[in-house]
């Protein structure tokens, strides 16, 4: 199965078989797709006369994580970490992390004969995500959730974190990459990938600002999410308030501003990164102005003057390399991220370029929100 939509009798039976691994007492009612992931599947499992115990189910895609064990491993030194300073130092409002639910043997996944790799997570009760931010509210809580996680991370020394994606988020090696397909694929033209071919061309330079401004020692190594784009945000049904940052598999030692571009990349696009529409995208700032205010609420005492003064590149160097991204696993024939049809990545680059655009177009409103906050 490669999206997210549908399960056949078949795969629904060894699914069924693999998730009573992971709750061997309890009779499972039904099991269903879960979310809209790129790259794992992703299962809900509901059971009988425990509506409350749901469990998230995954197939961890290991063509792209080699070491499943390691993001697993990973996992464990996050939750536990985080776990212990919620003990040590509760906040003032509910925050939730998920637990990692041990097969019967005891151990944190399950591995099929023909190699698959699977694991499961509690279900954090009474939550709902969202694709795209509907109100300013909403932004903010959004940002609130980040500067949590990387509030409550921040006295986790990132060696104890395997690297568990070599690669992630390194912009230049992103566009090595590009340009290596460039020269060895054949690819079909056209008047979007043309426009996308020029995009990049001209924006070569941009792919560097962060690595360099690491190598050059203005931004530190800290722990990183990732992947903290809007929909792995958890809110309480009840309250609509922000109550846990889930997708733990990329969290790791990294630049937190490729988590804060990220969250601001995927906050502020309200037709969605998956829209067909992609000549109506735009970058909203009054969500981003939304976003950065919830995170600063949290994030305000670590971080630097150095650190603001990248936020701005941040946003539109992690949305010009997600789009870099989603273009070369086109040119290459679409072996990274899940497809719905061969021309779906280019779309989701063409969505990501005309985005960062956008972002560009608006650079002074956007510094200005920077500053305005900052005081
Ligand atoms: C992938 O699988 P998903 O949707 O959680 C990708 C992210 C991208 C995202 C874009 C490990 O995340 O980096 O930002 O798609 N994850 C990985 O939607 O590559
Ligand atoms: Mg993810």
């Amino acid at each position: 199965m490669h999206q997210n939509n549908q399960i056949d009798e078949l795969e629904r039976s060894q699914i069924m078989a693999i998730a009573q691994q992971f709750s061997p007492q309890k009779q499972i009612t039904h099991i269903k797709p879960f979310g809209i992931g790129n790259i794992n599947d992703t299962f809900l499992v509901s059971l009988q006369e425990a509506a409350d115990q749901s469990f998230i189910l995954q197939r961890i895609n290991t063509k792209v994580f080699h070491e499943p064990k390691l993001v697993m491993q990973n996992m464990r030194v996050y939750t536990n970490h985080v776990r212990d300073r919620l003990q040590n130092q509760p906040l003032e409002r509910r925050w939730d992390i998920p637990n990692i639910l041990p097969t019967q043997q005891g151990q944190d996944y399950w591995q099929t004969e023909s190699g698959e790799f699977w694991r499961s997570l509690s279900f954090i009760a009474g939550s709902q995500s969202f694709d795209v931010m509907e109100n300013i509210e909403q932004a903010r809580e959004v940002g609130y959730a980040l500067g949590t996680f990387h509030h409550l991370t921040s006295d986790l020394v990132p060696e104890r974190l395997a690297d568990t994606l070599e690669g992630f988020h390194i912009t230049p090696r992103y566009l090595r990459q590009y340009q290596e397909a460039l020269a060895k694929e054949h690819f079909k033209r056209s008047p979007e990938v043309d426009y996308c071919l020029k995009f990049v061309g001209d924006r070569k330079g941009l792919a560097h600002i962060l690595e360099d401004a690491k190598a050059a020692g203005k931004l530190p190594l800290r722990t990183m999410h990732g992947d903290p784009k809007v929909n792995n945000i958890l809110f309480d049904r009840q309250t609509q308030l922000a109550v846990s940052v889930v997708d733990l598999d990329t969290v790791k030692s990294g630049l937190v501003h490729y988590d804060i571009g990220d969250c601001l990349r995927s906050g502020c696009n309200p037709v969605g990164e998956e829209t067909n529409q992609w000549e109506d995208v735009q970058f909203d700032t009054e969500l981003c102005q939304g976003i950065l205010q919830g995170y600063l609420s949290m994030a305000q005492s670590f971080l630097s003057e150095h650190d603001y003064a990248y936020i701005y590149d941040a946003v539109r160097v992690i949305t010009f390399e997600l789009g870099l991204r989603f273009l070369t696993d086109y040119l290459v024939g679409n072996i990274y991220f899940h497809v719905k049809y061969p021309e779906h990545n280019l779309l989701r680059s063409l969505v990501q370029f005309r985005l960062v655009s956008s972002i560009e177009s608006q650079q002074s409103v956007i510094n200005k929100i920077i500053k305005d906050i900052q005081q």
